[in-house]
């Protein structure tokens, strides 16, 4: 492909597309507008580097771009219109936000000759998104463009990662942006002093029941090799935080759980009876510490050591006994050389936690004809390396339960609990790594938010497998409803559309069937179909979660 001249007098627009180039970025996802048509024209300057897709609605752009954020560990790059497109779009910035995932959020805004006046979509960002987002800037002096677009991958991807958001007034992009070139940013590194590692392999030590969550990102594949040997070795129990299933192989001896919604009551338990609880890289936010009741703060004060990214996010819901801020995948590598003189394998402890895993992951009976806990073991025998996405909904807690993940990088699931999450993710890793399975994992409700980007998935040749968990209703706010309002079933019910006949009408393969038996079958023909396959499951909502029936 031809590669244009680079501009002897560079427009900001252009500056702007070299620091993209620069940095490495090789997809940005959009929804066009006319506010920055610059920013397109640059783009289409070096589509031999970067990637542009396009989207149908801005919250499919900013979800794959999130996606892009959490897969490659480098900002994903969104760019939306202003006011309408920046607000459909404001989905990602919180769910980067929530989820700590890198993300650079840039907004077209009305030019700087009509700020002030509420001109045609004009919005003030840093007062809409200011608080969903690490940094929100606008870029008034071209000659800065540079500068703003560095400091953005510096910040989104230092410390905790998440999201930048820059407004960038037309006219100024148009405009010279001056002499200075973009250069790569250099992330700056935080790492766990000696003394904080002394101080743990003493505490490990004197532990009889040591419990380690992982969680967070800012992992590597390397980090997490070398940390999971680590764990091998001394036999200690790991459990992962909510959504966080990919940290380490599930199969994984020491391996006893992950703390999401509707976890095993056992390892609740479990994790509240160890006697020092290591967490590396997650937050503990309120899903993962079932409602902030995991430990008490007297607890946590006497048994937590806490490593996270950000120094901030330390002392300030749990009280540590040992806190460092590191970034994660130092302090994975860091762990993993402490020699420890002590062993928890094969001591009840250990293998008391792996059996209470292995009793969890055996199949729940269901009243209805299709039982969810064998299509998902029967998914993961099926494509084990499998890049999973999912929204939110009950059908993701019999994804997350009998779905074992092996490998880092293969889950796209939002910790926001962000419904219409999965489908699109799932799009952009296909885009990303078309030789890679990639399924897509949505309920009805779910798939109804982003199914419009059905038409990127067929434009793009992204062939993943959608696979729709259909039970006429909205389940999981049906669940709480039963619970708290029994019988009295208000605005949880849904009629859906015929998703196979939806999906063919924008020339993806599909099939709907209503029982077990039948999914191995579609799922070997999705896989070949040569297009994006959805497979349509109806399922009864009598069976409203794993081992749990509405009625119950
Ligand atoms: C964007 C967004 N809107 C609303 C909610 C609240 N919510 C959480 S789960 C859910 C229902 C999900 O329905 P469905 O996708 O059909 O899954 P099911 O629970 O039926 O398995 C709703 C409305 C949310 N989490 N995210
Ligand atoms: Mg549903």
């Amino acid at each position: 492909m031809t590669q244009e001249m680079p501009a002897s007098n560079p427009t900001a627009a252009q500056r702007l597309v070299e620091t993209l180039v620069v940095n490495g970025i090789t997809h940005v996802f959009c929804v066009p507008g006319e506010s920055y048509l610059s920013v397109l024209d640059a783009l289409y300057g070096v589509r031999d580097k970067i990637k542009v897709v396009t989207c149908r609605h801005e919250a499919g752009a900013a979800n794959m771009a999130v996606a892009y954020g959490k897969l490659t560990g480098k900002p994903g790059i969104c760019m939306v219109t202003r006011g309408p497109g920046a607000t459909h779009g404001s989905i990602g910035i919180h769910t980067a936000q929530q989820d700590s995932v890198p993300l650079i959020y840039f907004i077209g805004q009305v030019a700087l000759s009509d700020k002030g006046r509420e001109a045609f979509q004009e919005v003030d960002y840093g007062q809409a998104f200011g608080p969903l987002c690490k940094l929100a800037l606008e870029v008034e002096d071209p000659t800065r463009m540079v500068e703003v677009c560095t400091r953005a991958f510096a910040v989104a991807q230092q410390g905790r990662k998440g999201a930048v958001v820059i407004a960038l007034p037309e006219d100024m992009l148009a405009e010279p942006a001056g002499p200075r070139k973009p250069a790569p940013v250099t992330v700056a590194h935080s790492g766990l002093e000696p003394g904080f590692l002394d101080a743990l392999a003493a505490r490990l030590e004197a532990a009889d029941q040591p419990v380690l969550i992982l969680g967070g990102t800012g992992w590597s594949a390397e980090s997490l090799a070398a940390l999971s040997s680590w764990i091998e070795k001394l036999g200690v129990p790991v459990a992962l935080s909510f959504r966080r299933k990919d940290l380490i192989d599930n199969t994984h001896p020491c391996y006893i759980g992950d703390l999401g919604l509707g976890p095993n009551p056992k390892l609740i338990q479990r994790v509240k009876s160890a006697d020092l609880v290591v967490t590396i890289g997650a937050r503990l936010g309120e899903n993962p510490s079932q409602a902030y009741t995991l430990l008490t703060p007297e607890e946590s004060a006497a048994k937590l050591v806490h490593i996270h990214p950000d120094p901030e996010e330390l002392n300030r819901v749990w009280p540590a006994s040992l806190a460092a801020a590191c970034e994660t995948a130092n302090a994975a590598l860091s762990l993993s050389k402490l020699s420890i003189r002590r062993s928890w394998a094969n001591t009840p402890w250990a293998t008391e936690g792996r059996a209470d895993l292995d009793a969890f992951l055996a199949p729940v009976a269901v009243t209805g004809s299709v039982n969810l806990s064998e299509v998902f073991k029967h998914l993961e025998k099926a494509l084990p390396d499998a890049i999973v996405g999912n929204g939110a909904g009950n059908y993701a807690a019999w994804l997350h339960r009998f779905y074992r993940h092996r490998k880092f990088g293969t889950q796209l699931a939002p910790t926001s609990g962000a419904m219409g999450f999965g489908f699109p993710a799932a799009i952009a890793a296909k885009i990303m790594y078309p030789a890679r399975p990639v399924v897509a994992v949505a309920g009805d409700g779910c798939f109804m938010m982003t199914s419009n980007e059905l038409a990127t998935a067929v434009q793009y040749d992204a062939n993943l497998i959608i696979i729709v968990v259909d039970n006429g209703s909205y389940g999981t706010i049906r669940m709480h409803q039963e619970r708290d309002y029994p019988q009295r079933v208000s605005a949880t019910n849904l009629k859906n559309p015929d998703f196979a006949a939806f999906a063919r009408s924008f020339g993806a393969w599909a099939i709907t069937i209503d029982r077990t038996e039948a999914f191995p079958a579609a799922l070997e023909d999705a896989g070949k179909a040569g297009k994006p396959a959805l497979i349509h499951i109806k399922t009864s909502v009598a069976d409203i979660a794993p081992g749990r029936t509405i009625k119950a």
